[in-house]
């Protein structure tokens, strides 16, 4: 484990370390209001939390340009605030609110902002994402898009025709499956048969694999592969083993308290990078952010709703 940002006396490195801390805690302590007032009617539809994940929607978008294109699935608040998304935005829209990201009309799973969207068809953001990469390459743009799968999305047959295409025409596009081991309430070991990485290689797409959740760690690699595919232009897959430490969606868990408990102990992206920020500067963040979600909520709250 790295230490470097307790030692550094690096401005530029301090800064860093605080912001990808900030931004992991923002994701983290969202999703758990998301879940705690679920139950308090506020919000509609559904909803499927990143807790656990954070590291990676953070660690993976530090590294984007801004007309950079970003391509999420049903599990998609830490990508949206990672990316830049409002807090208060994203709160309104799960209430419904005309205030919301898509005005109150797409909910949890179908968000669209600037370059963002999401949809929670399984895979089928795969030749969505696929044809937006084709666009930019065509218009000669060099932007980049990234598709967020997860281990799940992998039993759907789109994902090849599209790996299969963005392969033959060499599209610009990183592939990141969050493998969290588990798709609803399905294991992976009944889900997907054989390696993952090999199922890029038959398509000649490079992979690289991380067992990580270390958002520094994390984030080297996609900055590597963000750069090699804006100099190659050509697709490139990154698989993160990961965990969830939340329900499917919001009560649906079958796995044992034990089992989530070592992986909150072993696997927590927050508590791996906060030996990195100063106790001061943490409880700093922490109070920054709890005023956040809180202001961002009770205005959410307020908002009207559409009309007609
Ligand atoms: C085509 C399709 N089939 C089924 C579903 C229902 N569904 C929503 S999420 C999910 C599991 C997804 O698992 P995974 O891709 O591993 O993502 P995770 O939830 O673990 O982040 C399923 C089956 C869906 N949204 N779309
Ligand atoms: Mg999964």
């Amino acid at each position: 484990m790295n230490n470097q940002g307790l030692e550094s006396s690096n401005p530029e490195t301090i800064d860093r370390f605080e912001s990808f801390y900030r931004d992991m805690l923002r994701i983290r302590r969202f999703e758990e209001k998301v879940l705690a007032e679920f139950s308090s009617g506020h919000f509609h539809g559904t909803t499927h939390t990143y807790l656990g994940q954070e590291a990676n929607a953070v660690g993976v978008l530090e590294g984007i340009s801004r007309d950079d294109i970003i391509v999420s699935n049903h599990r998609s608040h830490g990508h949206f605030l990672a990316y830049g998304g409002k807090m208060h935005d994203l709160f309104a829209e799960l209430m419904g609110r005309s205030t919301g990201v898509c005005g109150g009309r797409g909910g949890s799973q179908h968000l669209h902002w600037k370059n963002f969207y999401s949809n929670g068809v399984l895979g089928g953001t795969s030749p969505i994402a696929a044809g937006m990469a084709l666009s930019e390459k065509i218009r000669k743009r060099n932007n980049l898009t990234i598709l967020f799968l997860g281990d799940g999305a992998l039993g759907e047959g789109v994902v090849y025709e599209s790996l299969n295409i963005a392969s033959l025409w060499s599209l610009p596009i990183l592939i990141v499956v969050e493998n969290n081991h588990i798709a609803q309430t399905t294991p992976i070991d009944l889900n997907v048969a054989g390696d993952i990485s090999k199922r890029f290689d038959a398509f000649g797409i490079n992979s690289v694999k991380i067992d990580s959740s270390d958002v520094i760690e994390i984030n080297a690699v996609a900055r590597e592969l963000i750069q090699r595919i804006k100099k190659d232009i050509s697709p490139y897959s990154f698989v993160i083993d990961t965990h969830r430490f939340g329900p499917h969606s919001k009560g649906d868990d079958t796995r044992s308290e034990d089992y989530i408990m070592d992986i909150r102990k072993r696997r927590d992206p927050i508590s791996i990078h906060a030996k990195r920020v100063t106790s001061e500067r943490r409880s700093e963040i922490e109070k920054a952010v709890a005023i956040e979600i809180e202001e961002a909520f009770t205005a959410a709250t307020a908002d009207p709703f559409p009309s007609g």
